[in-house]
């Protein structure tokens, strides 16, 4: 197979374009998906400073990666969950990478900061381990874009995390997470931009973008992942993308251009009944926000 941009030998096909790359056109294939994303939903606007969520994995290093080589300031953010090895071994890659490119890691400790660990918290809190997690991960990518005084902070959800997560929301017609679930996410009071640069490039390409690059990943899946229903739907979609390629795309593409914008309201009306928590000052509709309840419930059984 040859390159579809210069017909040098391609060292990788990417069927959903019907297309191969060389390594130097791969790359910017990579970088050209992120622009083209950044463009069409305004993620980043000139002189913004952007935060990275970094988890030492290949979606968010690819991401910081891309970020740092088309002239974005970027700093990364990197949240210690208290998950064992697996944690320890995350933090190496994130700070290795940090190292390598000069950039700043800003550290976030959840044992250390707030007294629990994921493993342990999600138990005492009497809730799934990846939802106490991504809880948690949502409030202190916010709280730290916050109090950096970043304007953005940016994830590396890839294609294949976001056609999971509409799978599942379409499954059980949850139109709030339908509303919600947008590449971006606009500031408000309380809350920092979230965007999701990586929407156009699938695992698969975040996975070989690393490798081509020589970007050292840890490719162990957390361990506390076996019971994640999106893995499920992963599969699922797998199934369906290995039969037609391009289906995953269609799907979330077709989802964002179509049915997103009749959707949007329910976000909306969400975001116009949000106060302040009384415990942190993180914007809610509860009396006290799911965060400060998850600590008082997680926190002190280290
Ligand atoms: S880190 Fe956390 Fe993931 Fe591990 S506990 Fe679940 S959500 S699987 S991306
Ligand atoms: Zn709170």
């Amino acid at each position: 197979m040859k390159c579809r941009s210069c017909r040098a030998p391609a060292v990788i096909d990417v069927r959903r374009h019907n297309a191969g790359f060389c390594h130097a056109c791969f790359v910017r294939h990579c970088r050209e998906q992120v622009q083209r994303s950044i463009k069409a939903f305004d993620m980043i606007r000139p002189g913004e400073r952007v935060l990275v969520a970094v988890s030492g994995g290949k979606d968010s290093l690819a991401l910081w990666d891309i970020l740092l080589d088309t002239g974005i300031a970027t700093d990364g953010l990197y949240l210690g969950l208290g998950i064992g090895e697996y944690s320890d071994e995350s933090g190496r890659y994130a700070r290795a990478y940090a190292a390598r490119r000069g950039a700043r890691l800003v550290e976030v400790d959840l044992p250390a900061t707030f007294g629990y660990d994921i493993p342990t918290g999600s138990a005492a809190a009497r809730r799934a381990p990846c939802s106490a997690c991504g809880l948690s991960k949502r409030h202190l990518f916010n709280q730290a874009g916050l109090e950096g005084g970043y304007d953005v902070v940016a994830t590396g959800h890839n294609l294949d995390d976001e056609a999971a997560v509409l799978f599942g929301n379409v499954l059980r017609w949850d139109l709030a997470y339908l509303g919600r679930q947008y590449p971006v996410l606009p500031a408000g009071e309380g809350f920092v931009r979230k965007i999701k640069p990586l929407v156009r490039l699938s695992e698969r390409e975040t996975a070989a973008y690393c490798v081509l690059q020589g970007i050292d990943y840890i490719v162990d899946e957390c361990p506390m992942s076996a019971g994640n229903r999106h893995l499920g739907y992963k599969e699922a979609l797998n199934e369906i993308e290995a039969r037609s390629p391009g289906s995953k795309a269609a799907f979330y593409f077709g989802f964002l251009d179509r049915v997103a914008p009749m959707v949007a309201g329910v976000a909306e009306e969400e975001r116009q009944a949000l106060h302040e928590c009384p415990g942190c000052g993180a914007p809610t509709v509860s009396d006290v926000c799911a965060f400060c309840k998850l600590v008082e419930r997680a926190g002190g059984h280290l």
